[in-house]
């Protein structure tokens, strides 16, 4: 895991925070920040603030955070088994949070974490944060991360969940539709270059969790069809990178494992395109496409 990542102790901090202003008379640890000299009541103080802010944007109870799998609804069940592949820090209070697109459509960690190697740079917009299980990543490689979705609920879990990862201060999260905001920053280029963008990645809905049987692509086998780039939303996958190739060339995209390698090529026909597979184990999850100054042998282009 990244080095930025807070291990344990915000959910008992934000806890010590809450009681400490609920009740300042009878609490223990504003006893002793009445007696700590002004440096130690400062600091205390900014600890206190900080776990606060957390707790004030803590999701908790907008979708349930299961533990036993006795609650978890059926649907979910074949994700919920793979839950620390996806939130290392899943139990770590208050829990991780994920809605059901959450659930079958968040970047494993340490598949998140390989791509926010790879994209290391100065302002990366993720896209389609979802739950956040690429933003959460980025946040420990980039200097600034913009993350998008067009679902208050899953922007508000994403929040929730990089408040876990002491990361969230470090995410900008914005409500919003990728497409015009993408337009909103190539219609009118900033002249001081405030909100120059040096990465894009893409993670849309790939059409649901049944992507693997999508229609499309290679008819001849049936049982394994190729996923075609028509199936993304909002806009088939082949427009929605023409968009962004107008901000940056600098695009790394999260595609189905079965999407048909000559769509992917004819995307940018005059560079190379490096097509990394996503293994856990001994099972392929996912591709990821690095473009431009991403691909290995180009960092020029960056
Ligand atoms: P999967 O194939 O649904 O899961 O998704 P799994 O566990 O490989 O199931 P199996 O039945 O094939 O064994 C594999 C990975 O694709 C997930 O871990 C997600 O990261 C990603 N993923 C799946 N979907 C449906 C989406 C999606 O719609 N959008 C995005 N961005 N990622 C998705
Ligand atoms: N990478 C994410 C998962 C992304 S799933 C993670 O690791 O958690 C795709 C997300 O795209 C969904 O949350 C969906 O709400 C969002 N989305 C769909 N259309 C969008 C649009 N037009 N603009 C921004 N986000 C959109």
């Amino acid at each position: 895991m990244g080095k930025n990542k807070r291990k344990g102790g915000l959910g008992g901090l934000a806890q010590f925070a809450l009681a400490a202003f609920a009740n300042t008379a009878s609490t223990p640890g504003v006893e002793e920040l009445s007696t700590a000299t002004a440096e130690e009541s400062s600091v205390m103080q900014q600890k206190l603030e900080k776990a606060s802010i957390s707790q004030r944007y803590y999701a908790t109870g907008l979708v349930p955070h299961y533990e036993d799998e006795a609650d978890v609804p059926e649907a979910i069940q074949k994700y919920f088994s793979q839950r620390y592949r996806m939130f290392s820090l899943y139990s770590e209070p208050p829990g991780c949070l994920l809605d059901d697109e959450g659930w079958f459509s968040v970047t494993p960690e340490l598949i998140a974490n390989q791509i926010a190697e790879r994209c290391r740079c100065d302002t990366i917009l993720d896209a389609f944060c979802g739950v956040g299980g690429n933003a959460i990543a980025f946040a420990q490689t980039c200097s600034r991360v913009i993350a998008l979705d067009t679902s208050p609920t899953r922007l508000r879990l994403a929040r929730h969940n990089a408040e876990i990862y002491g990361v969230a201060d470090r995410i900008e999260f914005i409500l919003g539709d990728y497409l015009s905001f993408a337009k909103s920053l190539t219609d009118r280029p900033q002249p001081n270059q405030t909100r120059r963008v040096d990465v894009v990645f893409l993670s849309p809905p790939w059409g649901g969790p049944s992507y693997l049987g999508a229609p499309g692509g290679d008819k001849d086998d049936e049982e394994h069809p190729c996923y075609t780039l028509q199936s993304i939303l909002p806009i088939p996958g082949e427009e929605l990178f023409n968009v962004t190739k107008k901000m940056t060339n600098n695009i790394a995209y999260y595609l189905p494992r079965n999407t048909d390698l000559d769509e992917i090529s004819a995307l940018a026909p005059e560079e190379s395109i490096e097509v990394e597979e996503e293994w856990m184990g001994s099972k392929l999850k996912a591709l990821t496409c690095y473009f431009g100054g991403l691909a290995g042998g180009q960092e020029h282009l960056f």
